[in-house]
């Protein structure tokens, strides 16, 4: 057998699977456990391993242009996964997929000079994918970021924070499968704000999500995010570079393992100091996952309910006008227009939601034209409703 272990950075010993030639290596299951490993993937994987004796299971903790990181319980993988098919039953059931940080795979050696390939991937209980939004042969590319993730901390500065890109960052995160948590930043650097302040300001933009504003630098509101990280959950950083995302990592880590960046007053783009995403296993149990800092959140073809847990107070009054084709663009006795206008519901909220529901349809319906959703039927009412918004401020004279 070829197991050619990586000279991974992460501090853990590479040692060979114990191998016999007629069962294939033995699975030290217990040793996955740092990695997240759940009962239900485990029985997975002992499932598939009964039928070949020869995979070796483990979950991807790094990908570069190159290869694939694996940790395989007593060994680390550095894998190609040119062939790599998602299993989707017993049966053997699959599909091609793109191995990414999360994964849980089962690798097979190669033999003599050929490289170890990933072969199977486990289904996804959650997978979190962005559309990139930059210019150049990969626009419009969907990126997976990270999968089987339990919580997503989506961290913003709190000195920095900006609302349509936390519903966006919210949106994104329901429509993975992952539950958000809000984290507001260097709550150090607030001068004469209250924290709870930015805290009730972000409330707005994230009704019903958990919010928290901490300081990676003087532990200030740290240790409550341990909630979400216990044995056997997976949680994942996301946000713009430099809001202090592998700070907080290394943070709960209690060492440094990742590198932070310089805060650049001339620069307020940041410097993406994290370049790769980063599987580490934290010491109390669970899993945290670093990534780069992404600057814009396109959003993939999502489901209509990804939408309405961004926006959990507009779903009440939708509905609720007099005509049932109601496009909200003041019709008598529309729900939405009294609730904008006796203060229940925040305009900006609405206008929010109908752009990005516009754009969930756009996603949605580009590769598949002819096929109409329950979605897209709610979506052509607010798709008229911008219409109409549209019509009135270009009458002359209108505002
Ligand atoms: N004052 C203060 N500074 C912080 C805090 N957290 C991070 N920083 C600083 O912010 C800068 C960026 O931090 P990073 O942790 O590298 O940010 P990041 O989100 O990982 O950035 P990318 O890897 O580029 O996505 C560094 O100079 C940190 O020292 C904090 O809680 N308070
Ligand atoms: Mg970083
Ligand atoms: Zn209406």
């Amino acid at each position: 057998m070829n197991a050619s272990p990586s000279n991974d950075d992460l501090g853990l010993p590479i040692n060979d699977l114990t191998s016999n030639s007629d069962t294939g290596p033995v699975i030290d299951y217990s040793s996955l456990a740092q990695y997240g490993l759940t009962d239900e993937v485990e029985s997975r994987f002992k499932t598939i391993h009964e039928k070949d004796a020869e995979l070796v299971p483990g979950r991807v903790a790094r990908v570069d242009g190159i290869s694939t990181f694996v940790h395989a319980g007593t060994a680390d993988y550095r894998a190609v996964s040119t062939f790599a098919r998602i299993v989707h039953d017993e049966e053997f059931e699959i599909e091609p997929a793109q191995p990414s940080v999360g994964d849980w795979v089962l690798i097979r050696s190669g033999k003599d000079q050929d490289p170890d390939e990933i072969e199977l991937v486990l289904p996804r209980t959650s997978l979190l994918v962005r559309k990139r939004v930059m210019r150049g042969k990969d626009e419009g590319a969907e990126q997976v970021l990270a999968a089987n993730i339990s919580t997503a901390f989506i961290v913003q500065a709190a000195t920095y924070f900006n609302s349509n890109r936390l519903e966006r960052e919210i949106a994104l995160v329901w429509g993975s499968g992952a539950v958000p948590v809000v984290i507001l930043s260097k709550s150090d650097l607030l001068e004469d704000v209250d924290p709870a302040d930015v805290i009730e300001r972000a409330k707005l933009s994230a009704p019903e999500v958990e919010i928290f504003a901490v300081s990676a630098i003087t532990g200030d509101g740290v240790e409550p995010l341990r909630r979400f990280t216990t044995a056997g959950t997976t949680a994942v950083m996301i946000g713009a570079s430099g809001v202090g995302k592998s700070t907080l990592v290394n943070h709960l880590m209690g060492r440094k393992v990742m590198d932070t960046g310089e805060i650049r007053e001339s620069d307020t783009r940041g410097r993406h100091t994290t370049v790769t995403r980063q599987l580490l296993p934290l010491p109390g149990g669970g899993v945290l996952i670093d990534t780069p800092g992404i600057r814009t959140i396109g959003l993939v073809g999502g489901s209509e309910e990804a939408l309405a847990k961004t926006f959990p107070e507009i779903e009440q009054f939708l509905g609720q006008c007099k005509f049932r084709d109601c496009g909200h663009g003041g019709e008598p006795r529309c729900a939405i227009t009294e609730a904008i206008k006796d203060g229940r519901l925040l305009a900006s909220r609405f206008e929010s939601y109908l752009r990005m529901g516009e754009e969930l349809v756009y996603e949605e319906t580009k590769h598949h034209p002819t096929v109409k959703t329950d979605h897209q039927r709610r979506m052509r009412v607010i798709a008229k409703a911008n219409r109409q918004r549209s019509k009135l401020s270009k009458r002359p004279g209108s505002s």
